[in-house]
């Protein structure tokens, strides 16, 4: 029984996902997001833009006092980032999974940043690290009115529910 080892209370659980400028002119938006699908995650929003400083600086309101923020501003505003809101259980702590670590030198093989990538400056995609701060990053990234909430019709054969 799937669900006594596993929490599937966070079913609506979103996360914001972005697709880094790097990434963007590498041509891997699709690749990033057929691992989001295959894995049985629901996309609920999706844009390209171009980033602004305004938008990043609260973005990473936290990383501010850090000797790499004007560096990571300069390369988030390099061209245009692919911005997706992705939901289903445990989705904040499985992207975070999925996407590896902060330094693509120690992200796992089969990971996006293990396999994609190779400097902590270009590591391709953001996943928002908690579920508070998905929430927050959400807001920031997309109005209400562009989150689409949609039911999976095979949704049994994803969820034991
Ligand atoms: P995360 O993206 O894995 O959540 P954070 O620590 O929140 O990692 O850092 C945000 C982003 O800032 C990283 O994805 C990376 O692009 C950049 N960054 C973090 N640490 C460094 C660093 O030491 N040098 C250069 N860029 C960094």
């Amino acid at each position: 029984n799937l669900s006594s080892d596993t929490d599937f209370s966070g079913i609506k659980e979103r996360t914001l996902i972005a697709v880094k400028p790097d990434a963007v002119q590498r041509r891997l938006v699709g690749e990033i997001i057929k691992r989001f699908e295959q894995r049985g995650f629901q996309l609920v929003g999706l844009k390209m833009l171009q980033a602004s400083d305004k938008l990043l600086s609260q973005h990473y309101v936290s990383l501010q006092r850090k000797a790499f923020y004007s560096s990571l501003l300069y390369y988030m505003t390099s061209g245009p980032v692919v911005a997706m809101v992705w939901e289903g259980p445990n989705v904040v702590r499985s992207s975070r999974l999925m996407v590896g670590d902060t330094d693509p030198a120690t992200a796992a093989p089969g990971t996006i940043r293990g396999d994609y990538c190779l400097h902590i400056s270009r590591n391709v995609v953001h996943a928002s690290d908690s579920v508070e701060g998905a929430q927050r990053e959400i807001s920031l990234w997309f109005h209400p009115s562009e989150l689409v909430d949609w039911d999976v019709c095979d949704q049994k054969n994803i969820y034991h529910l």
